[in-house]
């Protein structure tokens, strides 16, 4: 007996020592073009639709980070970080054109994988060419299709006949957990949806839900970009211009139709914001999609125990306009696509219902992952630990200015390049390069009289000092990420007029 009970005891130590060493697993959710205006944590205009229900669980559970940004607002580039913890220009990856990424370099996946990680990753990617480092992947690829998908994997390709891409890569993570995860291994298992990517198509449960209602309209929706003629007046992004009656707002659909007809032809604004309104119902609906599959995998995870020891992270590729300045798309330094969604829950570690306001950016992503499983990072990521911040305990000398910079032009939506220093209250963006005149031309914000960005202040001299603070932080900042040059594509040639 007295053997027995010792054995026990045994046991139970050696149980709690398990318990307290085992690595984390790791569940990261991931959406492509994801607006935090969209999400319900985050309020807003939209707040009370209650659009999020399950994003806002991990908020309820965890952290949401309020300033989180990206260092390249365009699908590729911000995935290529994601990966590599480095900016554009060290990851090679700096537009969404072909090419650019070399999958033989380091990446996160890797390093977890070589330390007893399981790792998978099913979705989109946008990255060409095989993954690394996954013991599983499933990507779409490119862009790939809401409506029956097709997925790249090691073997070859598979296709979903009749499902829509957001069911489908919740039901391939949900196979992978039942079939494919080893007890006997922590994983990291990267799902990362499709939607809502343009041109938004929702699943018909979820288009129907949506097809009546109508939404806020942001105050910004009619700019007319004074005194940021340069770039914001120059771009092919609008709701009114770019914004296509066929593909993106399906305006042949008999419903829509009716609403067409009961408009003033002569009224211009009219029309803008009907569009606002059938995008928004599309958009939104794709929304609710992601996150009603959000609620399947959060649910296994409960079902399943595997809650208890499984950090939950959603965030997006970059952040999105739903109408502000009267644009859709991403691209610019403005806040709407530079910020994206960050909410994690980490069990025993985040506090419930917590939020942090500190300056991260998604060249973080990658070292946390590895210092959430007690990993040291190498020395050339370029980001830092989230670690402590989720925690709690933001060191004293935590950063305070994020460095942007934006290549693809030309390109889709014609925003100018250019590069940038943000900090909590003032922003600096300088455009550069084909189409800037002079080569050169600088906005400045003061994002506490302006959140909207509204009015550029950079001619005048009441800021003077801090522009000059800003740019000497530029100069910094580019520096410290060893910032290279890269040439730029020439224009595109427009084609010579056939001869009759
Ligand atoms: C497509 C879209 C663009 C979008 C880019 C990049 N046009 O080209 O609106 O900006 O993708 O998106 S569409 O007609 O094909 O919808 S990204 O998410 O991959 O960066
Ligand atoms: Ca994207």
């Amino acid at each position: 007996m007295k053997k027995f009970l010792s054995i026990c005891m045994l046991m139970i130590g050696a149980g709690q020592v398990m318990a307290e060493t085992a690595k984390p697993n790791i569940l990261w959710l991931f959406s492509d073009d994801h607006a935090f205006q969209a999400i319900g944590a985050y309020g807003g205009r939209l707040e009370s639709i209650d659009l999020t229900p399950n994003i806002d669980r991990i908020a309820k559970a965890g952290m949401t980070f309020d300033r989180a940004y990206v260092g390249n607002s365009i699908c590729a580039p911000s995935r290529a970080t994601l990966l590599t913890g480095k900016h554009s220009h060290l990851n090679g990856k700096i537009d969404n054109k072909k090419g650019g990424f070399d999958h033989g370099q380091q990446q996160f996946q890797k390093i977890l994988q070589q330390n007893g990680y399981q790792t998978a990753m099913i979705g989109k990617i946008h990255l060409d060419g095989k993954m690394q480092g996954f013991d599983y992947w499933e990507v779409l690829p490119g862009q790939g299709k809401y409506w029956e998908p097709s997925f790249v994997t090691e073997e070859g390709k598979t296709l979903y006949k009749g499902e829509h891409s957001t069911d489908v890569i919740t039901k391939r993570a949900l196979n992978w957990f039942d079939n494919d995860r080893k007890k006997d291994k922590p994983f990291m298992l990267m799902v990362h949806y499709k939607a809502p990517h343009r041109a938004w198509q929702p699943t018909t449960r979820w288009k129907e839900k949506f097809s009546t209602m109508t939404f806020p309209e942001p105050d910004t929706l009619f700019d007319n970009y004074e005194g940021r003629e340069t770039a914001a007046n120059k771009q092919d992004m609008t709701i009114d211009i770019t914004m296509r009656m066929k593909q993106d707002v399906k305006a042949e659909q008999p419903e829509r139709q009716k609403e067409l007809e009961k408009l003033d032809p002569n009224d211009k604004k009219a029309l803008i914001r009907l569009k606002y309104q059938w995008y928004m119902r599309d958009y939104l609906a794709c929304i609710a999609g992601v996150d009603e599959n959000i609620g399947k995998l959060l649910d296994h995870l409960k079902a399943t125990g595997m809650d208890k020891n499984t950090i939950v992270m959603y965030s997006a590729d970059q952040g999105f306009y739903l109408g502000e300045h009267g644009w859709f798309d991403k691209r610019f330094m403005y806040e709407e696509s530079f910020r994206t969604p960050f909410l994690a829950n980490w069990p025993g570690v985040t506090k419930p219902g917590s939020r942090n306001n500190d300056m991260v950016q998604n060249i973080d992503f990658a070292e946390t992952f590895l210092d959430m499983a007690g990993i040291e990072a190498p020395a050339d990521m370029q980001g830092e630990s989230l670690v402590p911040l989720l925690k709690g305990e933001t060191p004293a000398d935590w950063r305070e200015n994020l460095y942007y910079h934006y290549y693809e032009y030309p390109g889709a939506h014609s925003v100018r390049r250019h590069e940038g220093v943000a900090g909590k209250r003032f922003k600096l963006i300088r455009f550069y390069g084909l189409d800037v005149p002079n080569g050169e031309e600088w906005e400045f914000f003061d994002l506490k009289n302006d959140p909207k960005e509204m009015k550029s202040q950079y001619a005048n001299p009441e800021y003077a000092a801090e522009i000059a603070k800003l740019k000497q932080e530029l100069i910094k900042l580019k520096e410290q990420y060893e910032v290279v040059d890269i040439a730029q594509p020439e224009p595109h040639k427009k084609k010579a007029p056939k001869k009759k």
